[in-house]
C-alpha cells in the first residue's frame, strides 16, 4: 500500500488527524491494533476543552457533541471541608469546558471516517517503521495473520505511550522526562445522577477524590488509592463510602447519590515527554510523545493542540511546499506540552496525599488552594490553564 500519512493508531490522535488531513485532499491510512469495539469502549477523558470544542465543530464534528455534550462554567475546590467555585466565563474572557466522553469523540471520529470510505484498518498492528534515516518511512503490519507495508511520505505515530514509534527513533536522538507519582486513581462509572453540576475536586486527609459525570445519568468519580492496588480489594460498598468521606464538607450536608457501578479500573499517574516530537519524516502526536496526570483533565486536549499543529503543518506543505510548519512543530508541541505538564503536575501536587508529606505539607498544600480559590490572581491563572491555552501564547 502506498500513502501520503501513514498513521499508527486509532484513538483521538490519529482519527482527527486522518480527518482533518482527508478535509484537505492529503490522503493517509490508519492502522489500529484493537479492534474498534475496544477503541469505542476504552472509558478514558472526559473534559474538553474549548479549543478542542472549537475543532471538532469546525471539522463538522459538532452535532452529537452540541446535543450532549454537558458545557461547565466552573469547577469547586474541596479542602479542609470547605468549597470554593473558579468561575470560567468571568475569568477567561467567556471561556468554558465541554463534559463529553472521549469514547464519544471516538465514535463520531470513527463514523466521520467511516463515511468518507477511509482507509481504517482496525485489528492491524504496525510492528516496525523503516526506513527513517534514508527519508523514505514505511510501516510494517501484520492483518489477519499476514504481513503488509506502506510506503509513505510521512509517518504520524499517533499509537499512545505503549506504541513503536518513539521506539523507532535512535536512543542517542530522545530524551525523556519523567516522573511517578506514588499514588493510583480508582475510576468508576455508576448509573446515578451526577451530585452536583460541576465537577468537584477534593483534598482530604485520607487522599484525592473527584466527582465528575457523563451525563444526567451517568456519574464518574475517581479516588486516589495506592499505586499497585487491585481493584479486587474493592467493594461498590467500600467505593461509595470512600467517596462520601472525602466529599462532606464543614457544617453543610452533602449527598451523594450511588447507584450501580458498571465500569471500575486503577490507573497509574505519571508525567512523561519525550523530546524531540519529529525525527526524520516521523512525527510523535499526543500520548505517544507526552504523558500527564488526568488531574488537569488535559491528556486528550494536548493530544488534540498536537493533532491542531501537524494537520496546519502538512497542508502548508502540500498546498504551498512551505516547510516551516514541519520544521517547527515540534518546538511548538514542546512548548505547549511543557505548558501543560506544569499545570497537571501544579494540580497533582496540590490535590493528592503524599505519603511523604507531614502535618507541614499538608498545611502548605491548603495555603495553596486557598490562595488558588481567593486571590483573583491565582484564580485567573487556574481557570486560564483549566479552559485550555490558546494554541499560540
Ligand atoms: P491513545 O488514545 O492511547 O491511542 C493510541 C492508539 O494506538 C493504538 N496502538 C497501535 N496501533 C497499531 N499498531 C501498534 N503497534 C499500536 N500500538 C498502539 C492503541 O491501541 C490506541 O488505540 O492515544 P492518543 O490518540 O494520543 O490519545 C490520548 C488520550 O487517549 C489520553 O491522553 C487521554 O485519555 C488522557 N485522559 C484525559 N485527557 C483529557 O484530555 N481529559 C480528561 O479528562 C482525561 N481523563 C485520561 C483521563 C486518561 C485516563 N487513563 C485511563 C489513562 C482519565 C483517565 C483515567
Ligand atoms: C473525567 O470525567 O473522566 C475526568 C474529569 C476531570 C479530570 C479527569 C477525568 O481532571
Amino acid at each position: 500500500m502506498k500513502t501520503q500519512v501513514g498513521i499508527i493508531g486509532a484513538g483521538p490522535s490519529g482519527l482527527l488527524l486522518s480527518h482533518l488531513l482527508h478535509l484537505q485532499g492529503i490522503d493517509s491510512i490508519i492502522i489500529e491494533s484493537r479492534s474498534q469495539d475496544y477503541v469505542i469502549g476504552r472509558v478514558r477523558a472526559g473534559v474538553l476543552e474549548q479549543g478542542t470544542v472549537d475543532v471538532l465543530k469546525e471539522s463538522g464534528l459538532g452535532t452529537r457533541l452540541e446535543k450532549e455534550g454537558l458545557e461547565h462554567h466552573g469547577i469547586e475546590l474541596l479542602f479542609d471541608g470547605i468549597a470554593r467555585r473558579i468561575d470560567f466565563p468571568s475569568l477567561t474572557d467567556g471561556k468554558a469546558v465541554t463534559v463529553y466522553g472521549q469514547k464519544e469523540v471516538v465514535k463520531d471520529l470513527i463514523a466521520a471516517r467511516q463515511a468518507a470510505d477511509a482507509k481504517l484498518f482496525f485489528e492491524a498492528k504496525a510492528s516496525k517503521i523503516e526506513g527513517l534515516a534514508e527519508g523514505k518511512p514505511v510501516i510494517h503490519f501484520e492483518k489477519d495473520g499476514e504481513q503488509h507495508t506502506i510506503t509513505c511520505d510521512y509517518i504520524a505515530g499517533c499509537d499512545g505511550f505503549h506504541g513503536i514509534s518513539r521506539k523507532a527513533i535512535p536512543d542517542e536522538i530522545l530524551t525523556v522526562f519523567e516522573r511517578e507519582y506514588p499514588f493510583g486513581w480508582l475510576g468508576i462509572l455508576a448509573e446515578a445522577a451526577p451530585s452536583s453540576e460541576e465537577l468537584i475536586y477534593a483534598n482530604t486527609s485520607e487522599g484525592f477524590a473527584l466527582h465528575s459525570m457523563r451525563s444526567p445519568t451517568v456519574t464518574r468519580n475517581y479516588i486516589q488509592c495506592a499505586p499497585d492496588d487491585d481493584i479486587k480489594n474493592w467493594t461498590d460498598d467500600q467505593i461509595w463510602e470512600t467517596l462520601n468521606r472525602r466529599f462532606q464538607r464543614n457544617g453543610e450536608s452533602f449527598h451523594l447519590n450511588t447507584g450501580n457501578i458498571f465500569e471500575k479500573g486503577i490507573t497509574a499517574m505519571r508525567s512523561f515527554v519525550t523530546e524531540p516530537m519529529r525525527y526524520e519524516k516521523l512525527f510523535l502526536v499526543g500520548d505517544a510523545a507526552h504523558i500527564v496526570p488526568p488531574t488537569g483533565a488535559k491528556g486528550m486536549n494536548l493530544a488534540i493542540s498536537d493533532v491542531r499543529v501537524l494537520a496546519k503543518a502538512l497542508t502548508d506543505l502540500y498546498h504551498d511546499g512551505s516547510e516551516e510548519g514541519i520544521d517547527t512543530y515540534s518546538e511548538k508541541c514542546l512548548r505547549r506540552t511543557w505548558l501543560v505538564t506544569r499545570f497537571s503536575w501544579w494540580m497533582t501536587s496540590m490535590l493528592h496525599k503524599f505519603p511523604q508529606d507531614d502535618a507541614f505539607g499538608h498545611k502548605i498544600q491548603v495555603a495553596q488552594l486557598d490562595y488558588a480559590t481567593a486571590s483573583l490572581a491565582a484564580q485567573t491563572t487556574l481557570a486560564e490553564n483549566y479552559v485550555g491555552l490558546p494554541l499560540d501564547l
